[in-house]
């Protein structure tokens, strides 16, 4: 079972963190420091698939879930780092129900969908049979993060094989005229993420959402998020650095 689904389940919410810097050693420290999983993220991150490839049983050897945020809704792409061991799948800029139903079928075998057969390394965790219970073994999110997407909110929702939607705030901030920014307290970015989780409630489907600090992450579960990802490590790094400088300094 996906450990983010036996979260899910016990009704708790999953907490992640966000790899940037696609370093084995810089990623098997971050997943040894209690979160329940770690993304790749492939469009805003510096890993390409390749690089990603050995960071997934990294992380999954940790005893936490891999999974990526892919830097587009690419069937091909999206198979590939399901074979070689990614065990969620967050697609960017999904923006109405032909995208949403894209994405998807990327994730399942047919009938459902339309990945193909050739799993690299998930029968090394899952067993000969794998293909039987591979679609209850990843989590899949879409990002809700444009204006066209919130015009098609209820559709992306409904779309049959995804978990459910992943809010990208700094793309939303811009869609609604403001400046990217994620932990935001603008009030009608803060109006527009709190309508997304209610009818994510609505169609029983999970809800998660990118933030930065802690702080905001558990403001976000109270809210009712079922999933957060934290800051990522190369902003992690650059905080730390500065406060440890500006404290020598002061
Ligand atoms: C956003 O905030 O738009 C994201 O995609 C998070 O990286
Ligand atoms: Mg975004």
């Amino acid at each position: 079972m996906n450990g983010i689904r036996t979260i899910w389940n016990e009704g708790r919410a999953a907490i992640l963190g966000w790899v940037h810097i696609p370093s084995l050693l810089a990623v098997e420290t971050l997943a040894r420091c209690g979160y329940d999983g770690l993304v790749i993220d492939l469009q805003h991150g510096e890993a390409d698939l390749a690089s990603a490839m050995p960071l997934l049983p990294a992380i999954l050897a940790a005893g936490i879930e891999p999974l990526v945020r892919m830097q587009a809704n690419d069937a091909g792409d999206i198979g590939r780092m399901l074979d070689f061991g990614a065990y969620g799948v967050i697609a960017p800029l999904i923006n109405n129900a032909e995208d949403a139903a894209r994405f998807a079928g990327a994730l399942h075998y047919p009938p459902q969908g339309v990945r193909s057969f050739g799993p690299r390394r998930p029968p090394m965790r899952h067993g000969s049979d794998y293909f039987a219970q591979a679609s209850q073994t990843i989590v899949s999110l879409a990002m809700v993060e444009t204006r066209e997407a919130l015009d098609n909110l209820d559709a992306i929702i409904g779309t049959a094989g995804l978990d459910g939607i992943f809010i990208g705030p700094a793309d939303l901030s811009v869609a609604l005229g403001k400046p990217p920014r994620a932990d935001t307290e603008d009030a009608d970015v803060l109006s527009a993420i709190r309508h997304i989780i209610a009818r994510c409630k609505a169609g029983g489907r999970k809800v998660g959402i990118f933030c930065n600090d802690g702080s905001y992450g558990r403001r976000m579960i109270a809210e009712g998020c079922d999933l957060v990802s934290l800051a990522p490590d190369l902003t992690m790094m650059a905080t730390a650095a500065r406060a440890s400088v500006q404290a020598a300094r002061a």
